[in-house]
């Protein structure tokens, strides 16, 4: 039997390139090698508020932007979170062997507190709930972007407690990163990583750009005070720019330096711009041939929720029995 593979995106804001280049583009490589399982997870989303016709319609968005970057659904379960009971039931019982103290000292949580007025306790609960997706299924492999490494970490300290407190249960899940664009940043500002919930028009590339928009962005895009590409003085939004390039191109390092090695910022940006705009055009005309056959999307989410409930289904039986909960015979 093949190993699984879990790995989640939030249906809030514009999916963009960081998300893309951090999880999406390894996803598509990697899924045939595993029993994959791609998640929209809406219940992370609601951790802070949702307008609900907002929420309905982005999670569609989101399943149809998984497919048009290349998930097969013939072979990988394209999941909605809520649409399984379960990754709230396995929550609740892991939330109850995790300590409050590990949860406080995650950054995430430490820097999405501080834009709030007022915290709801699922902010904080966040990565247990992310746990619990990874754990439910048993994932070996979690392909995720730079910013999930401290959340992965907590999941495999929390199957560990588990494990010690009830006996051999999880497996570790081990996390899988991009070499090139596991940190995406800003454009407008690079020393801050891409995201979806950032302020400002410049910010980020989101894959439904047109490509005059993708050319605006990146044109716009902060570089430094140098007149043209140094490899050994350059600023964050250079680097950042060339590793967009590369991560797009699958370049090698000495393919970069031969082509880019003193170029001139704004025939950079050009370069940058098209090799985006090149790259997003057939996701961008897939996901419309998607959102134009009524009922597809629907049929895909459907299968594969009856694929992966079972089990989901046999994950929490055996939690529950572990742990000594009453289970109907
Ligand atoms: N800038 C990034 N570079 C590389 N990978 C990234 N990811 C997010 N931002 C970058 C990866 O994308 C996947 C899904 O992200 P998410 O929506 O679940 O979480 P997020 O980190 O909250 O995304 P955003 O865009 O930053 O949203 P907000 O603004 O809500 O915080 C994950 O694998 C993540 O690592």
């Amino acid at each position: 039997m093949k190993s699984r593979v879990f790995s989640g995106v939030q249906p809030t804001g514009n999916i963009h390139i960081g998300n893309y280049l951090g999880a999406l583009k390894n996803w598509v490589k990697i899924q045939y090698d595993y029993e994959s399982i791609f998640c929209i997870v809406d219940l992370h989303a609601i951790t802070l508020y949702q307008e609900p016709a907002e929420l309905r319609s982005k999670i569609a968005e989101l399943a149809a932007l998984f497919i048009a970057a290349g998930i097969d659904p013939k072979h990988s379960s394209v999941v909605v979170q809520s649409s399984i009971a379960e990754h709230a039931e396995l929550a609740w019982m892991l939330t109850c062997v995790t300590p409050l103290g590990w949860l406080e000292r995650m950054t995430q949580f430490k820097a999405k507190s501080e834009t709030q007025e007022s915290i709801g306790d699922g902010l904080l609960q966040y990565p247990v709930l992310m746990a619990a997706d990874i754990l439910l299924y048993n994932a070996a492999i979690v392909p995720v972007g730079d910013d999930q490494a401290q959340h992965l970490e907590l999941c495999r300290d929390i199957a560990l407690r588990f494990n010690s407190l009830y006996g051999e249960t999880f497996v570790m899940p081990k996390t899988s990163m991009p070499t090139v664009g596991a940190r995406v940043m800003g454009l407008d500002d690079p020393t801050k990583k891409m995201s979806k919930s950032a302020q400002g028009s410049g910010h980020s590339v989101a894959l439904l750009d047109p490509p005059d928009v993708i050319r605006k962005k990146i044109m716009r895009a902060t570089t430094d005070s140098n007149p043209a590409v140094d490899f050994e003085t350059m600023g964050s939004g250079v680097e950042n720019l060339l590793s967009i390039f590369q991560a797009f191109s699958e370049w090698t390092p000495d393919q970069m330096r031969a082509h880019f090695s003193g170029m001139r910022y704004g025939d950079l940006k050009k370069q940058v711009a098209e090799m985006v705009a090149v790259s997003l055009g057939p996701i961008q005309q897939r996901y419309k041939e998607i959102t134009s056959e009524p009922g597809y999307l629907n049929g895909i989410l459907r299968e594969s929720a009856e694929r992966v409930r079972p089990m989901a289904q046999e994950t929490v039986r055996m939690v529950k029995q572990r742990m000594g909960l009453y289970t109907i015979s």
